[in-house]
């Protein structure tokens, strides 16, 4: 979230308050003496734990070892990304296809690993798109966004991607509420409670392939939906979210939103509203929304746009939903490893209000509501359903995640700390300081069945004078701290791409054990792959000219091309010949309104080039792959429109004699 949101809610808070801080003065940091030896991995070492962070407005997913904090790759999900020619190259482009056209950017927020038994199993890791609602999927074999599948009907895909316990689906739910793509939605915005509807997506995913399609949607009350997270054990057939607006508001949110004293949970049985789709409740609406996957075979995306879901109007079905209430415009919403706490954050809240699984059950049976939403949605009561409130934990609670020893903690953005608390007796273990403002934080495992612990990184977001200044935007922030003890250690601090929103960590080992090391070359697939070299050619249809070109340290073959016209289009194919890892060759040409390539070991792309101008155009290589690198590289020979010049290519031709 931006700061602005907080303007108010920092006014409010600090009025009357002395004993926190939360503006960033000169403070030191309490680094334990220890702490260098604690994130030292040696050279040559690896770091035990992978963190995945969310890019924020850069769209992409950043992978960072710990507790190095070395920063591994950025994995291009949202956004065009020059440095590899991740929506670039054809075979990309059409995985920022969406029902608006081409959109080769977003705001990720929440990465999710994928869950096997409400664990972690390390083999995808899903991430919203919260402008042009979408969630992608990454295959962390690869390391490559595999997936992305826009979604219908919502706007602001925040409340997303959040994981059933088995990964049986990936859940999104809409921050703006609007008019379902179906309705007419020319209409009056002050007729919001009218016309305005929210909707929460329920993305089933394959199990052994991981493919994604939107088996359905339920059309919920027009509220604000936050976050979210999927029950587990005992809770396992539901998902509660934060939902904030419950005024239903249109304008001036920062007033109008937080009149209420409470807002709510709301949680979903979404084991119901299977059996109800299964018994043809389902109604079966328009909608049109890309779906775009990476083919691992043909190193090439499909995009395809879809025409309908279903959905469920919850207000049609008792049983489906519920409401907790919930102090003051919730923020997240967290599930104890063991399923049967839920922790809320109300960011204008003086307390964290911990619910009750097992008694929100009770109260459901008991049938004893605090009203009804549309006369028909039952408001359980907020004594019935809580376990308590942890009390005076700070300012601005947002986010909590657990390290499977019975302690919960939680980040307070107002008050720039994370707080300790025991969850059986709510009771204020230890705090420490974050510099500055911390949204979400990460606990290896800590939203999962079996939390690893250990380490806990808090995203920051502010980081005035922790690092070299950059100009009028300073380096994004984040802090490692030691979680092993009775009490929290400062580790570390280390800088990140774009804005770090939420993070996902897991042992190495998970991950390490599935990594593919080379595309093998016999199962490429591509349409415009070349296999060896004496099959490489250059083919004029038309004005459409295609070059099937191969690399291998260290030419690129065929490097003198001839016969190109003003007005051709071109299409380079080139196919990485090598078979071994980490041996990447890129491709640029000069003048080429376009970036890169980056191909991988086995794996052929494409670029399109538009000659503009007549003369000799230089290529080359741009990953410096081997001692000979700078000499891998080539000429194409342009030609006037209408010249008679006929294509032809070669290498090695034209010795050069002393
Ligand atoms: Cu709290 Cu978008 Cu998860 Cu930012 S959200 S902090
Ligand atoms: Cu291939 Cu440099």
């Amino acid at each position: 979230m931006k700061l602005s949101n907080y303007k108010t809610l920092v006014l409010v808070l600090l009025a009357g308050s002395t004993i926190y801080s939360c503006k960033p003065g000169k403070a030191g940091s309490s680094v334990d003496a220890d702490a260098a030896q604690k994130v030292y991995v040696a050279p040559g070492k690896y770091d035990e734990v992978y963190a995945f962070l969310s890019g924020g407005f850069s769209g992409q997913v950043a992978a960072y070892g710990i507790p190095s904090g070395r920063l591994l790759k950025v994995i291009p999900v949202f956004s065009q990304n020059a440095e590899n020619g991740y929506g670039y190259s054809e075979e990309t482009k059409p995985m920022l296809n969406t029902s608006h056209g081409f959109v080769p950017w977003d705001d990720s927020h929440h990465p999710e690993l994928s869950k096997t038994n409400g664990e972690d199993d390390g083999r995808w890791l899903f991430i919203n798109g919260n402008n042009t609602p979408r969630i992608a999927r990454i295959n962390l074999a690869t390391f490559k966004t595999v997936e992305i599948l826009e979604l219908p009907n919502i706007g602001g895909n925040h409340a997303s991607p959040f994981c059933t316990e088995n990964t049986e689906y990936v859940v999104g739910n809409t921050r703006f509420s609007e008019p379902l793509d179906n309705s007419n939605g020319d209409v009056p915005i002050d007729s919001y409670k009218k016309n305005f509807k929210g909707a929460v997506s329920f993305v089933k995913v394959d199990k052994d392939k991981g493919a994604m399609n939107l088996a359905f949607q339920l059309i919920v009350p027009p509220f604000n939906y936050d976050l979210a997270h999927a029950g587990k054990g005992p809770s396992h057939d539901w998902i509660f979210f934060t939902c904030y607006n419950t005024e239903q508001a249109n304008t001036l949110l920062e007033v109008n939103a937080s009149q209420r004293d409470k807002d709510f949970i709301m949680a979903v049985n979404w084991k119901k509203a299977e059996e109800l789709l299964a018994a043809g409740k389902g109604t079966k609406i328009t909608a049109k929304y890309a779906h775009n996957v990476y083919n691992e075979n043909t190193h090439t995306a499909t995009s395809v746009l879809e025409t309908g879901t279903q959905t469920l109007d919850v207000t049609k079905f008792p049983g489906l939903v519920y409401y907790l209430p919930c102090p003051k415009s919730p923020h997240g919403v967290d599930v104890t490893p063991d399923g049967e706490y839920m922790a809320a954050s109300g960011k204008l809240a003086a307390v964290i209000p911990v619910f009750s699984f097992k008694k929100m059950l009770a109260a459901i049976d008991k049938k004893q509501y605090d009203g009804m939403i549309d006369g028909v949605l039952p408001v359980l009561k907020y004594e019935d359903v809580l376990h308590g409130e942890v009390k005076k934990p700070g300012l601005g609670p947002l986010h909590t995640e657990f390290d499977g020893k019975g302690y919960a903690y939680t980040t307070m953005f107002v008050s720039s700390e994370v707080v300790k608390w025991k969850i059986d007796n709510l009771e204020i273990i230890d705090r420490i300081p974050s510099y500055y403002s911390p949204g979400h934080l990460s606990i290896v495992g800590g939203d999962s069945k079996k939390p690893f612990g250990k380490y806990l990184l808090s995203l920051n977001k502010i980081t005035k004078d922790r690092y070299l200044p950059t100009g009028p935007e300073l380096a994004q922030a984040c802090q490692l701290i030691d979680i092993t003890g009775n009490k929290m250690k400062l580790l570390l601090d280390f800088p990140t791409i774009g804005e770090p929103h939420y993070a996902q960590m897991i042992p190495a080992e998970k991950i390490l054990k599935n990594q593919v090391k080379f595309f093998k070359l016999e199962d490429n697939k591509n349409a415009y792959v070349t296999k060896s070299e004496k099959d490489t050619k250059v083919v004029r249809t038309g004005n459409r000219v295609d070059v099937y070109m191969t690399a291998i340290r260290s030419h690129l073959a065929p490097d003198n091309i001839e016969g190109i016209k003003i007005g051709d289009e071109v299409y380079v194919h080139v196919t990485n010949l090598e078979q071994d890892w980490d041996v990447p060759h890129g491709f640029a040409i000069k003048g080429a309104s376009n970036a890169e390539l980056l191909i991988m070991p086995g794996e052929t792309c494409t670029l399109k080039w538009v000659p503009g101008l007549v003369g000799i155009v230089p290529f080359y290589c741009t990953d410096f792959c081997s001692a000979l690198h700078q000499e891998m590289q080539g000429y194409f020979r342009v030609s006037p429109a209408g010249s008679t010049v006929p294509i032809k290519f070669s290498i090695g031709e034209n010795p050069v004699t002393q």
